[in-house]
């Protein structure tokens, strides 16, 4: 087989980029003789991403070009390109002050420019890079995959080369079937301009695959800028211990991207790969599961994994994760203090037992506030996120009061400066609950564009309707006013200060009349 793949990860901050790492892995186990190269650009100056790509080309002239594309979505409570999408949006949006909506104005001009900007950018060198690749190979083709791919393939088509195949979700088999010439129409996956993405195509269960430890020995005689990631203490290098998420909270769609069904790594596989990133001076790790403990019943799995990085040696490592802190137990919270976990984001969404609930995520808000207790009395002294999105259905001045409440308690728990408030604010995406419930009721129509960046339809997918929308406006404008580098706790100290604190057992308690989801 004289196949040549490049594997080109498109410009992106510069977050491990683990997805193409596990897919020329895979490719070399199943077809040692292939000739591979990872080509990251998120390692090279914005200047010269043309170049580069050029020079990679011309030196390597593959076959194959596969295109990876982490993240589209900008919705950030954090500066990100271009300055700090979310604030520029609030202050055009629901600044009073002439001056302040001018600002957001122009911000958002910005943020916009430079939102399109990359999305041109992206296409452009995919186009290029395919292009260039046929001086070579008439024949070569692009695959498309990744984060941002999967939620946003349908749109996609659009924009990209006729003949590029687009991939949702993990591309492992895809590739191995494209180059062992089956046909792979049955993947999640269309060809521009020959076939049309199937119908719900991103709910089809992705094919099981058994994960074995990557191959980093390897990896390294394809990628030459392996070292940037390795120079750096302060990377969290991805290690992936299994796929899928069971629940349905009403905005996510990483139960869709990665599917439902739980598949685990198993557990000798991962410290084997974890051990060869610690031999490389690696000591900050990133599960990147959905949920690094989906549900109860994971929970024996979570352990099992963490005793065997303890009983592996590797004492001086760091970890971080999304932890479904509803699914812990003394004897798992103990581990993970133990085997380095410093780090986690619990996405609670909002300390309202009664929204909780609306918004279908499962949580238990009485058994986090238990299990966090535990970790605490474990020796957990380190950082906690909780990400709250307020206003995503049915958000009253009493469920603010309630989250208020949690919130506090959670602090009373760790210690104020230890639980940091990440204030999001939903970003709508497809293919979610929340996309149908926004159709029923008439927030938007079926055909909408959910990549638009146009301010009257980005008022709509940065989620935050009213009656309270605005209130939320003033009260992050308020914060970003007052004390902008503590933007989070700020916002709780002003909701707060307006709206006062409910008592903790009324946020732990929804009266089952009240459960039932309008979603
Ligand atoms: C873990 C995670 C994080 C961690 C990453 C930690 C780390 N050090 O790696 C943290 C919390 C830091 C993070 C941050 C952000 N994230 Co994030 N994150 C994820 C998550 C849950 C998993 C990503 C992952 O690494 N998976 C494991 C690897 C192996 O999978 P993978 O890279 O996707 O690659 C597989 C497939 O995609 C596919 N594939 C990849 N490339 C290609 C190419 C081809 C051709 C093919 C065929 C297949 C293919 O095959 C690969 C192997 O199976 C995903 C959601 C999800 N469940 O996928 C979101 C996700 C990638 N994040 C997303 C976003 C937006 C962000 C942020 C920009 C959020 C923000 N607004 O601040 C930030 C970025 C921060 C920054 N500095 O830029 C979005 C991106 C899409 C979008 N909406 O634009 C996702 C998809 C979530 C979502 N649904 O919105 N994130
Ligand atoms: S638990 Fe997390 S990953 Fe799973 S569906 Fe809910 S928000 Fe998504």
């Amino acid at each position: 087989m004289n196949e040549k793949i490049l594997y080109v990860r498109l410009p992106c901050n510069p977050i491990f980029p683990i997805g193409v790492v596990y897919l020329s892995d895979h490719i070399h186990k199943v077809f040692p003789e292939i000739k591979q190269k990872i080509f990251d650009l998120g390692t090279i100056p914005p200047l010269d991403f043309n170049k580069a790509l050029d020079r990679c080309i011309d030196e390597f002239q593959p076959t194959l070009l596969v295109f990876s594309w982490r993240d589209i979505q900008i919705y950030a409570p954090v500066g990100g390109r271009g300055g700090n999408p979310l604030q520029n949006a609030f202050e055009f949006y629901y600044a009073k002050n002439p001056l302040v909506k001018l600002r957001g104005a122009l911000g958002g001009l910005k943020v916009t420019t430079a939102y399109y900007g990359e999305l041109w950018r992206n296409e452009g060198l995919i186009r290029r890079g395919l292009k260039r690749a046929r001086k070579y190979n008439p024949q070569a083709r692009a695959v498309v995959g990744g984060g941002a791919v999967s939620v946003f393939y349908e749109q996609l088509q659009k924009q990209l080369p006729q003949g590029t195949i687009v991939s949702v979700g993990e591309g492992e088999q895809l590739l191995e079937k494209l180059l062992k010439g089956q046909d792979f129409s049955n993947e999640r996956c269309y060809v521009v301009g020959e076939t049309q993405p199937r119908e719900r195509m991103i709910h089809e269960q992705p094919t099981p695959l058994e994960k074995t430890a990557c191959n980093y020995d390897y990896i390294e005689t394809i990628w030459s800028d392996f070292d940037y990631y390795l120079q750096e203490n302060d990377f969290y290098i991805g290690v992936q211990t299994k796929r899928g998420c069971p629940h349905n909270c009403c905005y996510c769609v990483y139960t869709v991207v990665e599917g439902k069904q739980v598949r685990i790594n198993p557990h000798d596989e991962v410290v084997k790969e974890m051990r060869q990133l610690y031999d490389r001076g690696i000591r900050n790790f990133w599960f990147t599961d959905a949920q690094f403990i989906p549900a109860k019943r994971f929970i024996a799995d979570a352990i099992g994994l963490l005793e065997k990085i303890l009983d592996s040696g590797m004492s001086d490592i760091h970890w971080a994760s999304y932890i479904r802190a509803d699914n812990l137990n003394p004897e798992l919270c103990d581990l993970m203090v133990k085997t380095g976990m410093n780090y986690f984001e619990i996405g609670i969404t909002s300390g309202s037992q009664e929204l909780v609930r609306k918004m279908r995520m499962g949580y238990n808000l009485r058994t986090v506030l238990q299990n966090c207790r535990d970790l605490k009395a474990a020796g957990f002294n380190d950082l906690v996120s909780v990400n709250y999105s307020f206003n995503v259905i049915d958000e009253t001045y009493e469920t603010i009061r309630q989250t208020i409440a949690y919130h506090r308690e959670l602090e009373r728990i760790f210690g104020a400066d230890k639980v940091e408030p990440a204030i999001f604010f939903i970003g709508l995406q497809p293919h979610t609950h929340l996309e149908e419930y926004a159709f029923e009721n008439d927030i938007l129509k079926p055909g909408y564009d959910p990549m638009s960046l146009m301010p009257w339809t980005a008022k709509k997918l940065l989620w935050n309707p009213e009656p309270l929308g605005s209130f939320f406006g003033e009260v992050c404008l308020q914060a970003w006013r007052q004390n902008p580098n503590d933007f989070g706790r700020e916002v709780m100290q002003i909701l707060e200060d307006r709206l006062g604190c409910a008592p903790l057992e009324e946020a732990l308690s929804a009266p089952i009349q009240k459960e039932l989801a309008r979603v």
